[in-house]
C-alpha cells in the first residue's frame, strides 16, 4: 500500500484555497491529475484554481471541468494572497511549470513521479515507481477519505493510459493494472478514455499526420527514426500545436527502431525535441543534457541549428546510448 507523507495529509487537510499547477505542454497525466485533484479537493470543501501555462491539446478539449483551466502567465485572480496552498503537479523542478516567476518563494507541495526532481516544496512525495502522478493521487485520496466519482476515476484512468501508452511501456507494472482496476471499480469508463485518446481528431491533426509522414528518416542501420514538423506543415495542414500529440508514435512503429526523435519548430533554428525509446535506453539522459527532462522512455528537450544539423545531432545522440 502505498502511503502519502503525513506532512502532506496535514497540509491538505488544514488548507482552503488551493492553487494547482502542472508543466509547461501539459500532457495527459499533467491535464487528467490536475482536473482529478480539482474536483477531490473541491468534494472536500475546498476552494481550488488550476493555473497552467500552455493550452492543452486537442484530444483533451473536452474533459470534464477543462474549461475552468486557467491559461497563460497573468496570474489568476486575487494571485497570490487569495491562496494558503500551492501544489505542483509533475513538475521535477519549479522552472518545469513555465511560472517559477509567480511561484518563487511560495510553500509549495510537490508531487511528483519523475526522475531527477530536485525537492524544491516545503512538502516534496516523489515516487519514481508511480505508473502516472494520477496513480500516485489516487492514493492520495483514498487516504484524503475522498470518495471518487465516475468523472474524477475516469481522469485518474485517463493519466494511467497516456503515461504508460495505452498498459504498453515498462511502466506498465502491477501497480498501475491494479490502480486501473480500482478506478474501474469506482466508475471510471474505459471507453470514454478510448473516445477522448484515438477517435476525437480533428481533421486537422491527420492532415499534420500526412505532412510529417514523408519527413521520417531512418539512422544506424534503422535502429533510430526522425521526423520533422515545421511551422510551414503546420499552416498547411491548418493545425494548431495540440493536433501533433500522439504522431511521435508512428516512426515509433517502425520495426527495429528503438529511439525516436520528433522535432517540432518552436523558433527560427529552435527545435523542441520530443524523444522516445523501448525498454532499458533512456532517452531522459539525453534530454537532461540539453536542459530537458522526462522519463526514460519519454523525455524532450530544445534544440538550436537547421533542421538538418539537428536532426544529425539527435540521432547521433540516440544511437550513441542504444
Ligand atoms: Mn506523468
Amino acid at each position: 500500500m502505498i502511503h502519502p507523507p503525513s506532512t502532506l495529509l496535514d497540509a491538505i487537510t488544514s488548507g482552503e484555497s488551493f492553487l494547482v499547477t502542472s508543466h509547461q505542454n501539459p500532457d495527459g497525466d499533467a491535464i487528467g491529475s490536475g482536473l482529478a485533484t480539482a474536483r477531490a479537493l473541491r468534494q472536500l470543501g475546498k476552494q481550488v484554481t488550476l493555473w497552467y501555462r500552455d493550452p492543452v491539446p486537442t484530444v483533451y478539449g473536452t474533459l470534464p471541468d477543462i474549461e475552468h483551466l486557467h491559461l497563460g502567465t497573468t496570474p489568476p485572480t486575487g494571485f497570490p494572497h487569495a491562496f494558503d496552498r500551492v501544489i505542483t503537479l509533475e513538475c521535477p523542478s519549479l522552472a518545469r511549470c513555465g511560472l517559477e516567476e509567480h511561484l518563487e518563494g511560495l510553500d509549495i507541495l510537490n508531487i511528483d513521479h519523475h526522475l531527477g526532481n530536485d525537492d524544491y516544496g516545503v512538502v516534496n512525495w516523489v515516487d519514481t515507481e508511480a505508473p502516472s502522478l494520477g496513480e500516485l493521487l489516487s492514493h492520495l485520496f483514498r487516504e484524503l477519505g475522498v470518495a471518487l466519482d465516475e468523472a474524477t476515476a475516469t481522469l485518474l484512468y485517463l493519466t494511467i493510459v497516456t503515461d504508460t501508452g495505452g498498459f504498453r511501456f515498462s511502466n506498465a507494472t502491477d501497480r498501475a493494472f491494479d490502480a486501473a482496476a480500482g478506478l474501474v471499480r469506482a466508475g471510471a469508463r474505459p471507453e470514454q478514455v478510448s473516445l477522448w485518446l484515438y477517435e476525437s481528431q480533428p481533421p486537422a491533426a491527420l492532415r499534420l499526420l500526412a505532412e510529417m509522414l514523408p519527413t521520417i528518416d531512418l539512422h544506424g542501420d534503422g535502429r533510430v527514426a526522425t521526423a520533422l514538423l515545421t511551422g510551414e506543415m503546420f499552416e498547411r495542414a491548418g493545425a494548431s500545436r495540440g493536433d501533433a500529440e500522439g504522431l511521435i508514435d508512428y516512426p515509433r512503429s517502425i520495426a527495429g527502431v528503438e529511439g525516436v526523435a520528433l522535432l517540432r519548430e518552436i523558433g527560427p533554428d529552435q527545435y523542441k525535441a520530443s524523444l522516445r525509446s523501448r525498454g532499458e535506453v533512456d532517452v531522459e539522459k539525453v534530454a537532461s543534457r540539453h536542459g530537458g527532462g522526462g522519463h526514460r522512455n519519454a523525455a524532450g528537450c530544445v534544440l538550436h541549428g537547421n533542421p538538418d544539423e539537428v536532426r544529425q545531432q539527435i540521432a547521433g545522440e540516440l544511437l550513441n546510448i542504444l
